[in-house]
Order: structure tokens, then C-alpha cells, then sequence
């Protein structure tokens, strides 16, 4: 036989295992998590929104799935992002640790035990970290000198990578950490960081609200950096300091470069983006795209900045391998402590789809988020009505990457992987317990939902008076006990408690269960 002809049957022989290969090999895609900051259900399209043009992520949901019922665990974003990456309840660890963090708090995850990011790792993946990170940095024994190394962070619990903004827009220090430095320090300016005392020696929000390009209420009024006055004192790192109109666009171009040089794959990136939460200051391409005011804006920037993710992954070749799951931490909010007209122009758009409640409150309007999922050929696209939690990711990927679990890890993680790929089925989760702030916990049972009366001294102490329904309330006080039926009520309008005090005392029992682990 000739070269060329044994060639021809070598090739002839092996065709139809090349062909059939693909698909017997489990096909590991890359997997890009794209978290929104305080983004409510009924913000874009195709979760109801008419005000807002969201081209980019109506199509992403018609190209994959899109969820009804899917939720955050928590109401704010430390105990939300904590249950995403680690599988276990916020609230199962001590109060002050995944609490709202500030800029300087310690490290919320445990280094030795796994997250999501060290289980992909362990399944060979490149893992990145680009935008907000919020669960603490160090390890406690002393402030964190931001002139240093600093760690523990994103890289001890998992990241091979991470470009992050350390806890909030609103919060110092107001710069981007690159791996364990912070990107673009000058040494010779170094920067120092304090939420106890003053070390700014510039003029505060409260005391030149000249200088600022819109106000604030005290807490928001402290070291004025780019116009705009935020939580916390800070000197020093000017070379460092970002530019709040330009944060969009640095997240899109750093994923693009990250997803570019890892498209060899498998690469995880997790993109936690700013907006749409406070301060609003979308880039000049975006004021005006809606007639909302700055949040409008803001979530149409959004929208382009997943567009050009999508972009990246198109044009790095990899886009069809990619599963991608845009979601967001917590409910929306107007009005966050900066004086910027959101509320006022909001007109008759609905951030929480018509929800009860915000941001911060144990209501479906804070906690209820958008959850769409796309990765062709894999995931089956529509909409899907079955309920599952961000704390359901550690053990879904894990599943879809082939990685087992530890014993006694990721405790609160339920494995999805046929929901999210679309296979029929019933529901895997019936219950979940949802965190509010003021470490109120309630338990979705099925379609009932049992939020019990906060402790005696918490009604009488601060917060005590406040209206619920005020979006600008930051401390969850329940009176009494409270029953809905999601079903029939989705609006939690009608507290069912007094009529049903059995069920009230059966799911009481069932919270108190959980919380002890069974
Ligand atoms: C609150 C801030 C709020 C926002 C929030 C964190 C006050 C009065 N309000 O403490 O502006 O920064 O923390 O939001 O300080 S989250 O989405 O990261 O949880
Ligand atoms: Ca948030």
C-alpha cells in the first residue's frame, strides 16, 4: 500500500471515532459567572423592565434559559457572595464576619476549606476574579497595610488570578487590587486607610459639598475621591485611585484580555461588576440612555458591559464551550445614601418587578434576582420556573466539572446540574432560608414563606419605627410572625400567621433544624 493510500485508510478507520468523540467525552466548558450588584427581577427586559434597553441580555436569555425563582440567600451582598463561593449560609458563621464588610475587614472565606473557585481549580481550571470582591481581606491579627502584600484575599481561596475592587464603590479604598498589590500605587504616595478616625487630610463631602458632583447623607460624606464623597477615611494612593466613569469599561477590557489569554481553556472567571449599585456614575456613553436618571443609566451601561463579554468570547473563538450565568447579589434599591435623583426619576419603572420589599429586607423584592444561563448546545433554552439558590452553584459546577465534594463542605449546596442544563424534572430544591440584614432569617418552604418576629430588644432598638416598605430602610425589623402563600400571594400582602399557627410553629421548628445543620 502507497503512504498516501495508508494514510487514506488510517483516517477512513479512525473517522467515525473523531466524529463520535465530542460527545463521549464529558465536554468541560468554560465557566463565566457574571455577578450584577444590587440589580432587582424586574430591572431588564426580559424580566419585565420597559424603561431600560437591555438588547445584550434579553438576547442571552432567549438564547439559553432564564429563571423565575431563582434567589439570593442574603439581602445584602458580603452574606450573598459568601454562600455563592463557599455553598454554606452566611449566616452559619459569626454575625460580624459576613456582615456588610468594610474596605479594611478580615477575610469572611476559610483558606483551608474549599469555594467554588479551588474546586474548579482542582478540576484544572484557570480561575480569575475581575471586579467586586467584598468578603474581607487579611487575616485579622492586624490592619491591613494596603502598601504591601495583602492577604489573605482572592488567591488563598481558590483565585489563580484577581483584579478586584476590595468591598464597595462607596467604600475605601477607592482602588483596584491586582493579585496582592494594589494596581498603580506609587510608593512614593503611600496610602493609608481607616474607618474609625480621619486620615484624609483634604476636605470631607460634609465639609465642601461644593466639590462633589452630587450629595449625600453623613455616613457617604467622609474623603471626597473623583467628586464624589465615600464611606470611610483615606490618604494618599492618588495614582491609584479610579475613575468611577471609567469602571465598566476597565471590568469589560480586563475580562476580555483575561478570556483571550486563558481561551486554551478551561478558564472560570467570576465577574463581579459595580453597577447598578451606588454612587451612580455611569460613563458619559450612558447618561441619558434611559429617562430613569443615573440608575437607568447604569444598567443600560450594564447591559454593554455583558454584551462585550460576549463579544470576547466570540471573538476569542470559545464562545460556544463557554457556559455563562448572569445573575445578581441581592434586590434592588433607589435610594443608597447618595442624593442622585434615582428615586425621583424612577417614574412608574418597577427594579423588583412588583415585588414586595428591597435590598437589605427578607421580602421576594430583595432577594428574588435575574438567573439566566447560556451555553449552547447544553443548556436547553426557555424559561424555568424551578427554585434554586446561589448557593446552589458550588455543588452544581462541581457536578458539571466532574469534582466531588468533601464530607462537611459546602453544607448548604444543593447539586442543580439537571436544572440548569434544562433536563426535565421536578424541582431539586423545596426550602430555602433567605438572610435579611439585621440577621433576620426566613424559611421559603415550598410556596409558604415564614419570616418569624425579630428578637425583643431588636424591635426596641434602632430601626424600631421604620416603614418596611420605605426603600430607604436599612435595618429589617419583623413585629411579628409572618406566613405568605408565595402562591397565591406573591406580593406577601396577606400575613397568613394568625390563621395557620401550626404551620407558623411546624416551620419554626424546621428554620431551628436547618440552623443546627440537619
Ligand atoms: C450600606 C450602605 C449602602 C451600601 C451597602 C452595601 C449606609 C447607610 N449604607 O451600609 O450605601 O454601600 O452598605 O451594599 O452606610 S451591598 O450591596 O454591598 O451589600
Ligand atoms: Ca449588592
Amino acid at each position: 500500500m502507497s503512504h498516501r493510500r495508508l494514510l487514506l485508510a488510517a483516517a477512513l478507520l479512525f473517522a467515525p471515532f473523531a466524529a463520535v468523540l465530542p460527545a463521549a467525552t464529558p465536554s468541560r466548558p468554560n465557566i463565566v459567572i457574571i455577578i450584577a450588584d444590587d440589580l432587582g427581577y424586574g430591572d431588564i427586559g426580559c424580566y419585565g423592565a420597559t424603561d431600560i434597553p437591555t438588547p445584550r441580555l434579553d438576547r442571552l436569555a432567549q438564547q439559553g434559559r432564564r429563571f423565575t425563582r431563582a434567589y439570593a440567600p442574603a439581602s445584602t451582598c458580603t452574606p450573598s457572595r459568601y454562600a455563592l463561593l463557599s455553598g454554606e449560609y452566611g449566616w452559619r458563621q459569626p454575625e460580624k464576619k459576613t456582615a456588610i464588610l468594610d474596605g479594611d475587614a478580615p477575610l469572611a472565606l476559610d483558606p483551608t476549606r474549599p469555594t467554588l473557585a479551588s474546586q474548579l481549580q482542582k478540576a484544572g481550571y484557570f480561575t480569575g476574579l475581575i471586579g467586586k470582591w467584598h468578603l474581607g481581606l487579611g487575616d485579622g491579627s492586624h490592619p491591613i497595610d494596603f502598601n504591601g502584600d495583602i492577604k489573605p484575599g482572592p488567591l488563598e481561596v481558590g483565585f489563580d488570578s484577581a483584579f478586584f475592587l476590595p468591598a464597595t464603590v462607596d467604600r475605601v479604598p477607592t482602588v483596584f487590587i491586582e493579585n496582592h498589590r494594589v494596581s498603580g500605587l506609587d510608593p512614593s504616595d503611600p496610602i493609608r486607610v481607616s474607618y474609625q478616625k480621619r486620615v484624609n487630610p483634604e476636605p470631607t463631602g460634609a465639609e465642601r459639598p461644593d466639590l462633589l458632583k452630587m450629595g449625600a447623607e453623613a455616613i457617604h460624606s467622609n474623603v471626597i475621591v473623583n467628586g464624589i464623597s465615600r464611606i470611610g477615611s483615606m490618604a494618599g494612593g492618588r495614582t491609584a485611585r479610579w475613575v468611577d466613569e471609567d469602571i465598566a469599561d476597565l471590568l469589560a477590557q480586563r475580562s476580555a484580555a483575561f478570556i483571550e489569554s486563558h481561551k486554551n481553556g478551561p478558564f472560570f472567571l467570576l465577574l463581579g461588576l459595580h453597577d447598578p449599585h451606588v454612587p451612580h456614575a455611569p460613563n458619559a456613553r450612558f447618561v441619558g440612555k434611559t429617562k430613569l436618571g443615573r440608575r437607568g443609566d447604569a444598567i443600560a451601561q450594564l447591559d454593554w458591559t455583558v454584551g462585550a463579554v460576549i463579544d470576547a468570547l466570540e471573538r476569542s473563538g470559545v464562545a460556544d464551550n463557554t457556559l455563562i450565568i448572569f445573575t445578581s447579589d441581592n434586590g434592588p434599591v433607589l435610594y443608597d445614601g447618595y442624593y442622585d435623583q434615582s428615586a425621583e426619576l424612577n417614574g412608574s419603572h418597577r427594579p423588583a418587578g412588583g415585588l414586595r420589599g428591597w435590598k437589605y429586607l427578607p421580602y421576594e423584592g430583595g432577594l428574588r434576582i435575574p438567573f439566566i444561563v447560556r451555553w449552547p448546545g447544553h443548556v436547553k433554552s426557555g424559561v424555568d420556573d424551578r427554585l434554586l439558590g446561589l448557593n446552589d452553584l458550588f455543588a452544581t459546577l462541581s457536578t458539571i466539572t466532574g469534582q466531588s465534594i468533601a464530607k462537611g463542605v459546602a453544607q448548604d449546596s444543593l447539586d442543580q446540574s439537571k436544572v440548569l442544563l434544562g433536563k426535565r424534572g421536578p424541582a431539586i430544591r423545596t426550602e430555602l432560608v433567605e438572610q435579611a440584614i439585621s440577621n433576620t432569617l426566613a424559611l421559603r418552604s415550598g410556596d409558604w414563606k415564614l419570616i418569624p418576629a425579630s428578637p425583643q430588644q431588636q424591635v426596641s432598638g434602632m430601626g424600631a419605627g421604620a416603614d418596611p416598605n420605605d426603600n430607604r430602610w436599612t435595618h429589617s425589623i419583623i413585629r411579628q410572625d409572618e406566613l405568605y402563600d408565595l402562591a397565591k400571594d406573591p406580593s406577601e400582602s396577606t400575613n397568613l400567621a394568625s390563621r395557620f399557627p401550626e404551620r407558623v410553629a411546624a416551620m419554626k421548628a424546621r428554620l431551628q433544624a436547618i440552623r443546627r445543620g440537619k
